[in-house]
């Protein structure tokens, strides 16, 4: 399998603004500064990127697999069902643009509906999965091309230049828009508009609110899939920042915060210990939390809303019958 990163990819990284990098020494950089931070300050709190580990990506694929993790088979789904109806909608889109190189699953039934996409951009900053994700896409898509951009794609400023054509779609699936604050997705999402072009469509995968009973377990699996997964970040700076963390003193939860609208993952002390991490000591008391995750839910109108507050016209939005999970067409008038 092709491992290494093609030399375009890095002339677009070269080109590109945005900060995080494929060198191996600057990525630990960025996770230590982001460790030390987060524990300094209080409450304490952890980004949820740093999750993408090797181990955490293949943790990932587990949960995509539970019964409670309903998003991706129903995002899927929804995809398979409506996929004639998007293109049609769309008309003649050539360009495809993933924020975030996701399923390659889902964008290999985008483009399949489609059809008549010649060129494909995913946006990430593992360019590992990004290259191992354009090899399954080019055998399954022949005569598509494919050009990766390895970048930060909340801050893209620009396309690589054989992008730089009209009609373009912007994909971003799996409600990661969830991971942002409101504040943030709505930057995000006008960056995006300047980002796709006038004429540009935007294809949205979005979490439904929805009853607590079906929410949290999604987020907190019987098997204990999730649990792994976010201790997987205590494993993680064990295993890359010199730490000592007794991660079996640490305990996975899950709530739903209704104010806001969203699931919140934190790893919990469960007994009061000191850890240390590249020399430095940090003290836990007995219950403190480490918040590691946000995931947004939002109910369609509300999207909606914050969609045009970005300079977006919501064009539809489809839904599965238990009204779980929502598929946002947005356009640029
Ligand atoms: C990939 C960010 C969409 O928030 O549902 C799954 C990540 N976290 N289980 C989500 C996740 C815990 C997921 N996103």
């Amino acid at each position: 399998m092709e491992r290494d990163i093609p030399h375009q990819i890095v002339e677009d990284l070269e080109r590109s603004s945005s900060l995080p990098s494929p060198r191996p020494d600057l990525a630990r950089h960025d996770f230590a500064q982001a460790v030390l931070a987060g524990f300094a300050r209080r409450p304490r709190s952890l980004p949820c990127r740093f999750f993408y580990d090797a181990r955490g990506s293949a943790l990932f694929e587990e949960i995509t697999q539970l019964e409670e993790y309903y998003p991706t088979r129903v995002e899927t789904a929804l995809l398979e069902a409506y996929g004639a109806e998007i293109a049609e909608r769309l008309g003649d889109a050539r360009v495809l643009v993933e924020f975030g190189s996701g399923s390659s699953r889902k964008t290999s039934l985008l483009l399949s509906a489609l059809g008549r996409v010649t060129l494909y951009v995913p946006i990430d900053v593992a360019g590992e999965s990004l290259a191992e994700a354009a090899e399954w896409l080019s055998e399954r898509h022949h005569g598509l091309a494919i050009r990766p951009l390895i970048a930060d794609f909340t801050k893209t400023r620009t396309l690589p230049v054989a992008a730089r054509r009209p009609r373009k779609l912007g994909f971003f699936s799996g409600s990661t828009i969830g991971n942002l604050t409101q504040a943030d997705a709505r930057a995000f999402l006008a960056n995006a508009a300047r980002l796709l072009g006038r004429d540009a469509a935007f294809l949205v995968g979005v979490d439904l609110k929805k009853d607590v009973g079906i929410l949290i377990p999604a987020y907190n699996d019987r098997r204990g899939v999730t649990a792994a997964f976010n201790l997987n970040l205590l494993e993680r700076i064990n295993r890359e920042l010199d730490g000592d963390i007794d991660v079996a003193g640490f305990a996975h939860d899950a709530i739903y915060d209704e104010a806001q609208g969203r699931i919140e993952m934190h790893l919990v002390s469960l007994a009061r210990q000191t850890v240390r991490v590249m020399g430095r000591e940090f003290r836990f008391a007995k219950g403190e939390r480490i918040h590691t995750e946000n995931s947004h839910k939002y109910a369609i109108e509300e999207f909606q809303t914050l969609a045009r507050s970005a300079g977006w016209t919501p064009v539809h939005a489809w839904t599965d019958p238990h009204r779980l999970f929502s598929l946002h067409l947005l356009g640029l008038a």
